[in-house]
């Protein structure tokens, strides 16, 4: 999978996706990281790429021209126009399972914002998504670029090593995961919980799943909805929850 990030700050870009687990994924071949400076493509002589608003207003506009010039250099070099995703708090919230979605394409094209916005123009032209990362205000779209491409990167096959993999589920079946511990086995005066010194891995396992539901239902109610829960799980939590976790 190919990631083609269009920015005014391709090294804020390149320093947080190449370290770690994505850099690993990306030195290894199995994502590549295209990561294009948006100011490569101005036309404008003294490089400018943003302008005053029409109507007036505060603030710097990104201008149509140089964004539309980096897309489509892109565009034709893989030879066909994948999905283009505007980084905007006006977009549909990110979400693991759009993250699922997203790491079953072969290209990805994220366009970061900056300033006050971007001429509506090329967004009409060149964007298929509009995406946000949360109800929150930032001052450009390359953190939350960066959010999207770690979050879909590591559902590619191959990303995650079989140990890293481990908690892939948190989240997916609706459910929190676990809470978990290494040794010692007491530390501060806490014992780690006895089931899991025990050997008794269906035990182990039946505990675990209990936690979950147990953490979903305090830390994270809305969850439950979407979480698939048997019978017994719903006895449980009207039964064993305390009501006021
Ligand atoms: Cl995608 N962009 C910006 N600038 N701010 C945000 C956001 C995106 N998502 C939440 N806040």
């Amino acid at each position: 999978m190919r990631f083609h990030i269009l920015t005014l700050f391709p090294d804020m870009v390149r320093q947080g996706l190449e370290t770690s687990v994505i850099g690993k994924a990306i030195e290894n071949e199995i994502i590549s990281l295209h990561v294009v400076d948006i100011r490569d493509f101005t036309t404008d002589p003294h490089g400018k790429v943003d302008d005053y608003p029409y109507g007036g207003g505060a603030g710097m506009i990104m201008q149509a021209q140089p964004i539309y010039d980096a897309w489509k250099t892109v565009t034709d070099e893989i030879g066909y126009e994948p999905r283009c995703i505007y980084l905007t708090p006006q977009g549909q919230h990110f979400t693991q399972s759009m993250a699922r979605e997203l790491a079953g394409e072969k290209d990805l094209i994220l366009l970061c914002g900056h300033y006050e916005g971007v001429d509506e123009r090329v967004l009409e032209e060149i964007v298929t998504d509009h995406v946000s990362i949360g109800d929150y205000v930032l001052t450009g779209g390359e953190l939350p670029a960066m959010v999207m491409a770690d979050a879909i990167a590591r559902m590619v096959p191959g990303v995650l090593t079989n140990e890293e993999s481990a908690g892939t589920e948190s989240l997916d079946g609706g459910l929190l995961e676990y809470p978990q511990y290494s040794r010692p086995a007491t530390w501060h005066g806490r014992e780690v919980p006895e089931v899991l010194l025990s050997g008794d891995h269906e035990k182990v396992e039946a505990w675990r799943h209990d936690r979950s539901v147990e953490r979903t239902f305090c830390r994270r109610p809305d969850l439950l909805r979407e979480a698939k829960l048997s019978g017994e799980d719903v006895k449980r939590i009207l039964k064993d929850i305390p009501k006021d976790c």
